[in-house]
């Protein structure tokens, strides 16, 4: 499963947001550095998709697709040199596949901290460069001692000096113009700041939506466009504790923004470059999210590996489509079912059933 990890200044509002998106219990409190610990859950990608296809099969059980969030300490300004709880923490997030900016816009006399979310941006990217800089400065001693017995490591050495470079003046690498080729191949480095990232401005409740657009507008310039939403953490966590028969009217009465939160785990979801598949039959119909761009036999695979190793082909119909025709054995009989083989690249909202041999 794909793996965000929530980051933010102390009190920014992360345990709040990954409550609400999670159902969890992280410890929430008005003082700083409240969460010790790395807390993990999943949230559920909400398709409504799936909940048709299902309709139409009358399945007894259905399944969406979901993600992981982890939820770990603030990051405080200086947590380099060892402020707050110093930066160490955030080793519990390096092996996570993207990174979701929490950046508090919310203003509040109980609860200090900074409440301007690019000057928040600011702290966060010069934390997470430094820590990234301890990092790749370890990795580059390791490979020029490594470089000394073996002239082909010497690119890599180059490469990682030129990304030192970058994070000792501070720069996040997601803000750097090394090219993308450059990037991808320091993946194998771990670095924070070489993630993709979504930033989710935490507004306060009486936030006016005027307001929220600049800000919104602010933070995204900052990061050259990259995905920002805003959600106001603390009514969405009131509101996801509630009974689920009473939510949405909770959401409602409260003016929520629609889907805040099925809008961040979406555009976490989107991030990733993950779309969806769906497999449907009376026992259980399932959201499958998949790399784009993958084949059939690869997409068989993420179902069971035995569907991988015996895949003979695959039968498939767009979502709307066979919604359009009633049921799975409606489109089989009507010929509508395509016979895909193992190079077959999967598109987002193909429904699949795989026909395998072992
Ligand atoms: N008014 C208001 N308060 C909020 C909002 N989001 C969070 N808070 C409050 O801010 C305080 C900190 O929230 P947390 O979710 O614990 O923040 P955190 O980022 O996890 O904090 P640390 O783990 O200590 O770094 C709590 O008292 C929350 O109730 C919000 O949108 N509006
Ligand atoms: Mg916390």
């Amino acid at each position: 499963m794909q793996r965000f990890g929530l980051v933010g200044l102390p009190n920014s509002g992360k345990s709040s947001l990954f409550n609400a998106l999670t159902g969890g219990n992280s410890p929430v409190a008005g003082y700083a550095f409240a969460t010790t610990g790395t807390h993990l859950g999943e949230a559920k990608v909400a398709d409504e998709r799936l909940q048709r296809i299902s309709r139409m099969s009358a399945s007894a059980t259905t399944t969406p697709a979901a993600v992981q969030f982890t939820d770990i300490g603030g990051l405080a300004a200086g947590a380099a040199a060892g402020e707050g709880l110093g930066n160490r923490f955030l080793g519990g997030i390096r092996e996570l596949d993207a990174l979701v900016l929490v950046l508090r816009a919310f203003r509040s006399e109980e609860v200090e901290g900074i409440c301007d979310p690019v000057e928040s941006l600011y702290t966060l990217e010069l934390e997470l460069s430094l820590a990234d800089l301890e990092s790749l400065e370890r990795q580059i001693d390791k490979k020029r001692r490594q470089a000394k017995g073996d002239a082909t490591i010497g690119p890599d050495v180059a490469r990682m000096e030129r990304a030192a470079a970058v994070l000792a003046a501070g720069t996040p690498l997601w803000r750097s113009d090394l090219p993308d080729d450059e990037r991808r191949l320091l993946a194998p480095c771990v670095l924070l700041t070489n993630k993709p990232i979504v930033a989710v401005v935490n507004t306060g409740e009486e936030a006016v939506a005027a307001d929220v657009e600049d800000t919104l507008g602010a933070v995204a310039s900052e990061l050259g466009g990259a995905e920002t939403l805003a959600v106001c953490a603390q009514l969405e966590a009131e509101v996801a504790e509630l009974p689920e028969a009473e939510r949405a009217e909770m959401a409602e009465s409260l003016q929520l923004g629609e889907g805040a939160l099925a809008r961040v785990v979406a555009a976490s979801y989107r991030r990733l470059g993950l779309q969806t598949f769906f497999t449907t039959a009376p026992k259980e119909t399932r959201a499958w999210p998949f790399p784009a761009g993958s084949t059939a036999d690869v997409c068989a695979g993420l179902i069971h590996t035995d569907f991988q190793r015996g895949f003979i082909r695959a039968e498939t119909i767009q979502w709307d489509e066979l919604l359009e025709i009633g049921s799975w054995s409606a489109a089989r009989a009507a010929g509508r079912l395509r016979a895909e083989g193992r190079s077959y690249v999967v598109q987002d909202g193909d429904v699949l059933e795989i026909r395998f041999n072992v």
